[in-house]
């Protein structure tokens, strides 16, 4: 059985974390993560703070093990989701997009344990300094909003860094991608793109069949220009995107309108032409719809193999 310290400083089954994916983590995909024994984490991001309330209440209709929020800093609600946080006694909050620090202390004062997504050693170790409980270590293999590092170098440089628990995320879609976070030094992973297809998840079909159909080359990074690098799948979307991106004429403000809500037009209408389909590079590893379960236990097996059969190597 694959465990770590972050199994008992949770309350966890499996070191496994769902990513706190805008507009797709709500209360079905959470609690059926928790439910498997990982941490089912709700994305805060499409919220405000009633409706967060509303859907943290329904996830506990459906779980009564450890789940998670994740807070995108840049949300306009985020200081009213941090807030419900608190008054919910939420167990862990996760967070991205951003630097937590404002928010820490009322976090760990009212007992919630904080773990901050990061993407470079330096908000590791400022994070680590007040108080957080763990780290995500996200590489920029990842889907949605992205750093610069990618996981094989961030993962193990973070680790060094802090004494806090790492977790692994970004380019980790099965038993391999989690046998090899735990040689870099990692205590679990967090997975967004196998979720995504997990039959809990309501995702719009088409955005699931676009996942298991996507290839090795499926991925674009855009929206450097306007500071919001995002990975998605290829589609008119994103080629749109590019081009408006390379016009010198097209203003930043422009740029920046014309990706909003294309994340709710993906998740909700599958709408293929004007959605931005977030998917990180291992898309092309999700070949099969599973229930969290079965996600959660094949990868935990898989984890297993790897690791005992890594010891034939040594000679
Ligand atoms: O946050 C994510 N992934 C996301 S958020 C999101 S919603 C969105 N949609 C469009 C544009 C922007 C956001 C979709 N996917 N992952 C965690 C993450 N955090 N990745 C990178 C970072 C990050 C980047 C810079 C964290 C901190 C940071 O700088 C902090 C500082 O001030 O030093």
């Amino acid at each position: 059985m694959i465990k770590s310290r972050i199994c008992e400083l949770l309350g966890i089954e499996y070191p496994i974390f769902q990513g706190g994916m805008a507009w797709v983590a709500d209360a079905s995909l959470a609690a059926a993560v928790s439910e498997a024994g990982g941490l089912g984490i709700l994305a805060g991001m499409n919220m405000n703070g009633e409706q967060l309330r509303a859907e943290i209440k329904k996830l506990r209709t459906l779980t009564a093990k450890p789940f998670g929020v994740n807070v995108m800093l840049m949300s306009p609600f985020a200081a009213e989701v941090a807030d419900v946080i608190v008054e919910e006694k939420v167990p862990v909050v996760t967070t991205g997009a951003g630097n937590p620090l404002t928010f820490i202390k009322k976090w760990t004062e009212a007992g919630v344990k904080v773990i901050p997504v990061v993407a470079s050693v330096s908000l590791a170790k400022m994070v680590a300094k007040r108080g957080a409980t763990a780290v995500v270590a996200e590489g920029g293999e990842s889907g949605g909003h992205i750093g610069e590092a990618h996981t094989l170098p961030l993962v193990p440089q973070v680790v060094d860094a802090v004494d806090i628990p790492v977790i692994a995320a970004g380019g980790i879609a099965d038993g391999r991608g989690m046998a090899a976070a735990f040689m870099l030094g990692a205590e679990g992973v967090q997975m967004g793109t196998r979720f995504l297809v997990a039959k809990e998840c309501t995702v719009h079909q088409t955005y699931k069949d676009k996942v298991l159909a996507a290839g090795d080359g499926a991925t674009v990074v855009n929206g450097r220009r306007i500071g919001h690098p995002a990975r998605a799948l290829k589609n008119p979307f994103t080629r749109s995107f590019a081009a408006r991106e390379a016009d010198p004429t097209a203003t930043d403000e422009e740029l920046t309108a014309f990706g909003t809500g294309a994340l709710r037009k993906a998740v909700k209408e599958g709408d293929w032409e004007n959605g931005s389909f977030l998917c990180g590079q291992v898309a092309g590893l999700v070949k099969k719809e599973q229930t969290c379960k079965e996600i959660i236990e094949e990868i935990a097996a898989e984890t297993e193999t790897v690791l005992k059969n890594a010891t034939l190597r040594l000679r």
